[in-house]
This record gives C-alpha cells, sequence and structure tokens, in this order.
C-alpha cells in the first residue's frame, strides 16, 4: 500500500466526523503530495499531514440581530483559523444559508495552500454566517453585520487574522464590518481587506480575482504552447464579483464570453454578453439575471427548473476556454464531458473547488490544461495582501502598480505551480503542481517553527 492510500486510510476514520466537502478538499491533497511524501521523509517524521488538517481552532458564536419588523433574528457566525506558519490567519467571510462548518473547513483548508502559492507572508482561514443576504434592506444587512462584527472583533487583527469578502460579502459588507469594528476598538487598522477606496482600500481590489483569472490562464496556454484567448469564444458560471471581473478581462484580451449564471439560471449570448447590463443588474440593482432578456430578448435564459438536477447548462455551450466562477462542486464529470466533446481546449478555476474530483479527472486524462483554484484564483487574495502593505505604510498604490504586480504574481504561481509537476514526474499537471507547492512552502515553515 502506498504512502497517499495509508494516509487516506487514516483519515477515513474522520470521514463521517468532518464530512464530505472538506474530506474532497483533503483527499486531493494527500492524493498529490504523495510523491513528495515519499521523497522527503521529513514530512512524516514532523506528522504535517496530521497537523494541517487539523484548523487551529474553530470560533463559533451566536450572531443576534434586529430586523426591520422589528423583530430579533438569530444567525451561526464562524471563524476558522486554520493555520499561521507562513504569516496572519487570512481569508474570506462568506454570508449564505449554505454556510456551515464543514464549508468553511473545506474552504479554509484550500485557502492555506492558495496564500502558500502567491508566495507572501499570509496564513489560511475563513469565516461568514448562515445568514442570507437575500432580500435584506441596507439596513438589515448593517445592523447583521455590526452584529457579527461585535463578536468577530475579539479574534481578529491587522497582525492576527485579517477577513475579507467571498460570496455574500462585497465592499458594502466590509464597509459596514470595519465600521463596527473601529467603534469596539477605537482602532484604525487594516483588519479587513476589499474595503472602499475611500477609507484605505486597495484600487483593483474588486477587480483582482477575475483579472487574476484570466491572466493565469494566458500563462498556462501559453506554458502549454497553446492558442492564447484572443478571439476565442469562452463560457463562464456565476454573475458575481469573480465571474463579472473575469468577463470584463476577457473582453479585454479580445476573447468573446458568452454565458454567465446566477442561482436562479443562466444567460447565454452569443454575440458576447452585455457586460454594462450585467453589472447593472447584479451590483446595483442586485436582482435576477432573468431580467437581462428583458432588453435583450435575442438573448437565451434558462432557468435552473429547466434542466436535470446536477447539471449545469453553462457547460452545453461550446467554447475555447470554460471559467466555472459560482460556486464548489457546480461543474460534474457530465458537465467535463460535454464541454470535452464540444472542443474545450482548457478551463480555469474562478470559483473555489467548482469541478468535481470526477470531472478534474476527465480533463486531466484528456490533458487539457486544468488551473485549479488554489492557484488561478488566487489574484484576490494577493491584491488583499497588496492592501494590508498599503495599509501598514500609510500609502496608495496607482491602479496599474497593482495591475503589474498582480500580473506578475500570477505568472510567479503558474510557473512555480507548472516546475513543481515537473519536478515530481507529473509534467502538465497543474492540479498536482498546485497542492506540491502549496504544502511544501507551508510545511517547511511548520517545520522550521517546531510544533
Ligand atoms: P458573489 O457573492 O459576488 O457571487 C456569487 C455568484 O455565484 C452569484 O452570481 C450567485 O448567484 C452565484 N451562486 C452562489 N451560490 C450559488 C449556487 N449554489 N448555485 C448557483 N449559483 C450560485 O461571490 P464571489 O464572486 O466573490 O465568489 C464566487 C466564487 O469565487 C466563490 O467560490 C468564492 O469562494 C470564490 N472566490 C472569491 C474571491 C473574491 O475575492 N471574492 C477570491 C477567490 C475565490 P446569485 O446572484 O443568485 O446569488
Ligand atoms: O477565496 C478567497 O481567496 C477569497 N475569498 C479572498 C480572500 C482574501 O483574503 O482576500
Amino acid at each position: 500500500m502506498g504512502i497517499a492510500q495509508e494516509d487516506i486510510k487514516k483519515f477515513e476514520k474522520n470521514k463521517s466526523e468532518c464530512d464530505a466537502i472538506f474530506y474532497q478538499a483533503m483527499e486531493e491533497i494527500i492524493y498529490s503530495i504523495a510523491p513528495l511524501l515519499e521523497s522527503e521523509p521529513k514530512y512524516k517524521k514532523y506528522s504535517i499531514v496530521e497537523r494541517l488538517i487539523v484548523p487551529d481552532r474553530i470560533i463559533k458564536f451566536k450572531v443576534a440581530w434586529l430586523n426591520d419588523s422589528n423583530k430579533i433574528e438569530v444567525n451561526t457566525g464562524y471563524r476558522i483559523q486554520f493555520n499561521n506558519a507562513l504569516g496572519p490567519y487570512k481569508g474570506g467571510l462568506r454570508f449564505h444559508p449554505s454556510v456551515n462548518e464543514s464549508v468553511l473547513k473545506f474552504l479554509g483548508f484550500e485557502q492555506i495552500f492558495k496564500n502558500a502559492l502567491t508566495g507572501l507572508p499570509l496564513g489560511g482561514a475563513k469565516g461568514g454566517s448562515d445568514f442570507d443576504p437575500k432580500g435584506k434592506s441596507d439596513f438589515e444587512i448593517m445592523k447583521f453585520c455590526s452584529a457579527y462584527m461585535r463578536e468577530l472583533s475579539k479574534y481578529i487583527g491587522a497582525r492576527i487574522d485579517v477577513p475579507a469578502g467571498d460570496i455574500g460579502v462585497g465592499a458594502r459588507e466590509i464597509g459596514y464590518l470595519f465600521g463596527e469594528y473601529k467603534k469596539i476598538t477605537s482602532s484604525y487598522e487594516g483588519v479587513l481587506t476589499g474595503k472602499p477606496y475611500m477609507f484605505g482600500g486597495s484600487l483593483m481590489r474588486p477587480e483582482a480575482t477575475g483579472y487574476g483569472v484570466v491572466y493565469f490562464t494566458q500563462a498556462m496556454l501559453e506554458m502549454e504552447g497553446k492558442e492564447g484567448l484572443d478571439g476565442k469564444v469562452c463560457t463562464v458560471s456565476g454573475a458575481g464579483n469573480v465571474a463579472l471581473h473575469t468577463i470584463e478581462k476577457l473582453f479585454q484580451v479580445g476573447a468573446l464570453p458568452v454565458t454567465c449564471s446566477d442561482s436562479s439560471g443562466m444567460i447565454y449570448d452569443s454575440r458576447g454578453v452585455d457586460l454594462p447590463l450585467l453589472k447593472e443588474l447584479k451590483m446595483n440593482q442586485r436582482v435576477s439575471l432573468e431580467r437581462y432578456i428583458d432588453i435583450h430578448p435575442e438573448a437565451k435564459y434558462i432557468s435552473v427548473s429547466e434542466y436535470p438536477q446536477g447539471e449545469h447548462s453553462v457547460w452545453d455551450i461550446p467554447c475555447y476556454a470554460a471559467f466555472p466562477c459560482a460556486t464548489q462542486n457546480e461543474l460534474n464529470e457530465a458537465d467535463a464531458q460535454n464541454l470535452i466533446v464540444n472542443g474545450c481546449a482548457c478551463l480555469t478555476e474562478g470559483a473555489n473547488m467548482p469541478s468535481t474530483p470526477e470531472a478534474i479527472a476527465m480533463f486531466l486524462s484528456h490533458k487539457i490544461p486544468f488551473a485549479p483554484a488554489k492557484a488561478a484564483n488566487a489574484g484576490g487574495v494577493a491584491v488583499s495582501e497588496f492592501e494590508m502593505s498599503q495599509n501598514a505604510s500609510m500609502q496608495r498604490w496607482s491602479f496599474e502598480d497593482v495591475d503589474v504586480k498582480l500580473k506578475e504574481t500570477m505568472q510567479q504561481i503558474c510557473k512555480r505551480v507548472a516546475l513543481s509537476a515537473k519536478e515530481y514526474g507529473v509534467e502538465g499537471n497543474y492540479v498536482d503542481g498546485a497542492n506540491i507547492a502549496g504544502f511544501k512552502r507551508v510545511a517547511d515553515a511548520m517545520i522550521a517553527e517546531g510544533i
């Protein structure tokens, strides 16, 4: 029995306790790093895997807040501080009804390796709440954020733990969270990233994840000797921060993004999606994508109720490159099959773990360049670190400066990942390359820091 099988068996007993989504993330890493564990006995000697899969601490608390009808509502808040071997805990906050401990554990675990891949001094964490922002008034969002921060403020700090946005948390929520932190502590510090520019946010943080996704894809296509994105039809899922800025950068590099989606359905517009309209609908009005066809009746809207469970009709559309940018496990084996049959030449994960293990295996077995989330969407957290640097030194960097640094960072990550894959005998496998390179950096720091 090989080292990976042994490790998997050992952790199998945790499966029922920790549950499927965290196990999925953990299993992928353990399989990927098997060659490294074989060749470097120090990682076994220092029990790095056993230590890494358990968060440093899981903070769970009640969030009671007053809605607009003067009724008290109660939600659960979390912050999972996973590992701070490389720097302060860092990672987003997700507000979505599907949030639970296991989802945040998977996200926090992935974040450790993603942050390590950036080469920046960042540990890994994730937090959030089962609070559903949909349909809430601005005042309700404000009251919830204040109540959530009243508890969270006890555990974070500019050099301790620096949260940011994720699903359901953007500049508006970060603004309210920052305001409450400031009131409680009287401290004006870079305790959150993704802040509005007027009080310490970095230029380009809103765009960073999506732009980084496209920069990574360009670097990977070049590395693999494939044609670039110019003139190519692309499919994108999601219609939030990551999806819209991926679409924006795709247009800028001459590609034609033809789809997007939200939790109620998808839009297919063969002329290229109307980005200004999408921004108006999803960022300003916060309404369903269905409204797109009021303005563009010739585009196609397919409601989620129209396609079978587990199938995502975005992936039925032929494309050169596909960009899942909505949520976890949104692209399954059947979707991968559809994409490949229709000639898809490259897949880049904008969301965290959007592809199931079976879908990933299908891409890898067809030798189609596959950019895993922890490498491809690291541009967001990288620019978060740039925001921390600017706050700490009381400086403001220009949009162009941040853009240049982001592009360089994504190119370096791509190189790092490709080299690791080559070194460990899996050339062209960016999934294993990312897991190995990320693990190595964290593991070596853990060994050097003692237990
Ligand atoms: P947003 O909240 O801005 O947007 C999320 C989008 O995905 C919305 O269009 C939403 O639809 C859709 N969506 C969410 N859940 C589901 C679901 N269960 N089924 C179908 N559609 C869904 O979030 P972000 O764009 O910030 O995040 C998207 C992904 O990118 C997440 O996986 C996140 O972890 C990851 N990510 C985000 C980063 C960031 O900087 N923001 C950085 C790195 C990764 P609707 O509009 O109907 O709610
Ligand atoms: O998944 C992610 O990398 C994020 N949600 C962004 C984290 C951050 O701290 O900017």
